[in-house]
């Protein structure tokens, strides 16, 4: 198996740039906030237990969002690795991670920052607002709110990773293209070794 954390703050391409890679390497995408988008949109319990923090720009409690992530890790066990977009957000999930992926005799191979100047960030996410239906990105004081909560919630994780020396900083300014390529050239080294 060989999985790929790609992280970064809203806005800096975690989504866009999986689609990419998981067409390129053949991984399973696994992102937390689509599968509680899903989740929201459904109705269910657990959809209405999360809209209002989704919609504030809160993170959703660790529990619920491991308990997501843990049925689709287990079900992929036999595949040649995931893309983790947006998961782990938070010191506590990135120890769950590990501990996770080590119960199924894996790992984690690579953390992809993405990073974006913060004035891009909130200009990509607004023209999202305008374009596309996401709650999140349609008031400016909610996207605020969601660049305040990853640098004080979601930041630290960057420490962990470096820790292990798992960490790769991207520049995620610059056209689809020329991000993709930095992402492709740090994938490439890294699955060779
Ligand atoms: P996410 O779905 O992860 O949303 P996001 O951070 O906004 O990133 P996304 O991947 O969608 O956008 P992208 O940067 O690709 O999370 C949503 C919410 O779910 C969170 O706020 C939280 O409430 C909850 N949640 C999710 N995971 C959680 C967890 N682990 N724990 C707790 N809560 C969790 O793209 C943004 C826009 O930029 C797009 O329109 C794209 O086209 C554009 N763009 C991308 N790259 C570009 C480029 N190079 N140039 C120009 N535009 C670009």
């Amino acid at each position: 198996m060989f999985n790929v954390i790609i992280f970064g703050p809203p806005g800096s391409g975690k989504g866009t740039q999986s689609e990419r890679i998981i067409e390129k390497y053949t991984l399973k995408h696994l992102s937390t906030g689509e599968l509680l988008r899903v989740e929201k949109n459904s109705g269910s319990a657990l959809g209405n237990q999360v809209a209002s923090m989704i919609d504030h720009g809160e993170l959703v409690p660790d529990e619920l969002v491991q308990k997501m992530v843990e049925a689709t890790v287990v079900k992929g066990k036999d595949s040649s690795g995931f893309i983790f977009d947006g998961f782990p957000r938070t010191t506590n999930q990135a120890k769950w991670l590990e501990d996770i992926l080590h119960g199924i005799g894996s790992d984690t191979h690579v953390l992809l920052s993405l990073e974006v100047d913060e004035e891009e960030l909130i200009n990509r996410l607004t023209l999202r607002g305008i374009a596309a239906g996401r709650n999140d990105d349609k008031s400016r004081a909610v996207v605020e709110n969601r660049l305040a909560v990853y640098q004080n919630q979601t930041m630290p994780v960057i420490e962990f990773y470096k820790k292990l020396g798992k960490y790769h900083r991207i520049d995620g300014m610059g056209s689809l293209d020329e991000v993709f390529g930095r992402i492709c050239e740090v994938i490439d080294e890294k699955s060779l070794q």
